[in-house]
């Protein structure tokens, strides 16, 4: 049974701004897809990594590959969609920025328009069964894939942000951040920036790139994800802090990823530290619940005791985050009514 501690994480009103549909899948929604595919003989030892497990990061996007194998298909992308935006609304998320690398499977017939389309649908069923959440979507960059592929995929984006109703919010940049370099996608990016896309862009993720992080920060972005190696104390430099404070950009924090990712040793080591203590906007997410086996309750908890917030403090960090939102100013302003309303029944 729930703690009363762990009953204030779930029922604070969180949002989420950091959530790859495909590391988002649950253990229950992973057995249907096993299911699904019994041929191609996935266990649950290759989608997920449990209490205690660490990998490298490469090891980590091993991880993903095997995933894709499960959802290769318009049925299974629905499915995972529906199920990953039910999960969130459940662990009390009330506004969710999903983020999704579209693909295309020959086999299957998936293209990577009926990718996009397949998870809005997933969106607007969402909504129409009145699930309490709102949901919009960023589209994937995955920078393996290089510049011709991301600048297919900005035009797709702009296309779904004028036709989406408002759901197709802002473009990711995210991928092995020891594959390419961001000077190869600058330009897709400018191109996402000048039609309106908000950009969320992995950035510092590992140390070495630090010269790609200096570049990207002139776009600049809107939100910053991970941004675990900027300080200079992990190798990272002044200067790439000052850019990132003078131009307030928020940093989407994501505890559990990093530690179990290896890329931060401890938690009582994650650069949440150092920036929240900088008074800098800070988000905490889960970045791939799924397969770091975690949600955002327990990443809200967990902040808490390891920085030893008060509860105050926590509703504050949970509050703030609509702010860094790519959400047009009337949701915001809804969300901050919902937030007022609850505050009373559970602070
Ligand atoms: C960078 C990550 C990531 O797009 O198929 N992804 N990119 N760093 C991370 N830290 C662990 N976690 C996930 O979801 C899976 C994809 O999201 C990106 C990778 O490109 C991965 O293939 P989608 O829904």
């Amino acid at each position: 049974m729930d703690t009363e501690a762990d009953l204030f994480y779930r029922q604070l009103p969180k949002v989420e701004l950091h959530a790859h549909l495909n590391g988002s899948v649950s253990f229950e929604t992973m057995e249907t897809l096993m299911k699904r595919k019994p041929h191609l003989n996935i266990e649950h030892s290759m989608t997920a990594i449990r209490r205690g497990q660490r990998r490298s990061l490469d090891e980590c996007f091993q991880v993903f590959k095997v995933i894709h194998q499960l959802v290769d298909s318009e049925e299974d992308i629905l499915m995972v969609a529906k199920a990953v935006i039910q999960d969130f609304a459940a662990d009390g998320v009330k506004y969710l920025e999903l983020r999704s690398t579209p693909r295309e499977v020959t086999e299957t017939g998936l293209t990577k328009q009926r990718y996009i389309e397949t998870v809005l649908e997933a969106i607007r069923q969402c909504k129409q069964e009145e699930v309490d959440i709102d949901v919009r979507f960023l589209v994937a960059v995955d920078r393996r894939h290089g510049p011709v592929v991301a600048m297919e995929t900005v035009k797709l984006a702009e296309d779904f942000l004028l036709s989406s109703d408002g759901v197709v919010v802002g473009l990711d940049l995210s991928g092995d951040p020891t594959v390419g370099h961001g000077k190869d996608l600058l330009s897709a990016l400018e191109n996402a920036k000048n039609c309106g896309l908000k950009l969320a862009l992995h950035l510092s993720e590992v140390p070495s790139q630090r010269d790609e992080s200096e570049l990207l920060l002139n776009l600049p972005p809107d939100r910053i994800g991970h941004g675990t190696f900027l300080h200079p104390e992990v190798g990272g430099s002044d200067s790439l802090v000052d850019k990132v404070c003078k131009q307030n950009i928020p940093i989407e924090m994501c505890l559990t990823s990093n530690v179990k990712g290896q890329t931060v040793p401890s938690y009582d080591k994650h650069h949440f530290q150092y920036w929240y203590k900088r008074g800098h906007p800070c988000v905490l997410c889960t970045d791939d619940k799924g397969v770091f086996c975690t949600d955002l309750s327990q990443e809200y908890q967990l902040a808490a005791s390891t920085f030893g917030l008060t509860r105050e403090a926590v509703w504050m960090l949970s509050q703030q985050a609509i702010g860094y939102t790519f959400a047009p100013e009337p949701i915001k302003q809804r969300l901050e009514k919902k937030w007022a309303e609850l505050k009373q029944q559970i602070l």
